[in-house]
């Protein structure tokens, strides 16, 4: 099994001998390998896989404001609800209706080879987006674009590690096995790993990061930070520090993940401690990759989006003018 990208590999790497034999392909368009022929609406089957956070939305918002009719797309969105097996669902679908390209932002990383293996199969190009795939199938994508979560973690973990040395650490992690997860995990814990008391999954969600921290704080009951790796689960965070009469920002400070409206509204209201962002607004650049892909053109194996972080100087001005 090999994780794509692999968190190492960070080059920008023209995809050269995908394009040439897309270029060939791609002039006139060709039926039997889905591309497009110059001049057509590139039709593209796009699996999101839910609307589990403020992260995805403005992620759907930005995809969906991206690739329209008007911009030359011919766009299959389908919504998963967080279900593995209703991605690969849609994913045969879209390999039935040939599209032209393939997106999709896995749930997980592991469990798609045999539905790569089918899209590769049907000459199908992927583009991968936001989330990572850990799969045995040869050069299963031929772009991905998306955050370095891993990075993201660390930055996370040396705030920690200079701002609360002496913390004790309960880490509120996403969806178990997704690529954010994974390298959110490792990256916070080669930094300030010592510090961490207690592990546990709030899938990303409001609603189970509320239960996940109300149990901690009964199983770790010295915590006095919570590392979340999204801002929807420390908004729960928030009520269960409230609910067990702590306050969340000084009995127990909060660092998170994404950088949403709510999450810096937290941070300006001293809830939240600090906050690295995930830039989900890449609709833009999505859309340029996957024309790109389906004329055959050269395109990096993978884009990084630009994430910055933000600390309690942040100001009102900042989150009202949030554009997400
Ligand atoms: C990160 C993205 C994560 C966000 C969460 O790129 O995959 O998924 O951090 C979202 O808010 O649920």
């Amino acid at each position: 099994m090999s994780t794509f990208p692999s968190p190492s590999r960070r080059s920008f790497v023209a995809a050269g001998l995908a394009a040439a034999v897309w270029g060939l392909s791609a002039c006139g368009g060709d039926e039997s390998t889905g591309t497009a022929a110059a001049g057509d609406a590139v039709s593209v089957g796009f699996s999101q896989l839910g609307a589990e956070s403020g992260w995805r939305t403005a992620n759907t918002e930005s995809v969906k404001a991206s690739l329209t009719t008007a911009k030359g797309f011919d766009l299959k969105f389908v919504d998963a609800q967080q279900k593995q097996e209703n991605q690969i669902k849609a994913l045969r679908d879209f390999i039935a209706q040939d599209v032209d390209v393939i997106a999709f932002s896995p749930v997980i990383e592991t469990g798609w080879d045999e539905v790569l293996q089918e899209i590769k199969d049907a000459g199908i190009p992927v583009v991968l987006v936001d989330r990572t795939v850990d799969t045995s199938v040869e050069d299963p994508y031929t772009t991905w674009i998306g955050a370095d979560f891993e990075q993201e973690g660390k930055t996370a973990g040396e705030w920690v590690a200079k701002n609360a040395p002496d913390a004790k650490v309960f880490e509120l992690q996403g969806t178990l096995g997704s690529g954010a997860q994974v390298d959110r995990e490792k990256g916070f814990n080669a930094v300030a790993g010592n510090q961490v008391v207690g592990k546990a999954s709030g899938n990303f969600t409001r609603a189970e990061g509320k239960t996940a921290v109300e149990a901690a704080l009964q199983t770790y009951p010295e915590t006095t930070l919570i590392f979340t790796h999204n801002d929807d689960m420390g908004l729960g965070a928030i009520e269960a520090v409230e609910a067990a009469g702590k306050t969340p920002g000084k009995d127990v400070q909060i660092v998170s993940v994404d950088g949403v409206r709510d999450g810096l509204q937290a941070l300006v209201d001293g809830k939240f401690n600090y906050v690295v962002e995930c830039n989900p607004v890449f609709g833009t650049q999505l859309a340029e990759l996957v024309k790109k892909v389906a004329a055959g053109e050269d395109v990096p194996e993978e884009t990084i989006v630009k994430d910055e972080a933000f600390d309690q100087t942040t100001t009102q001005a900042t989150v009202d003018a949030r554009a997400y």
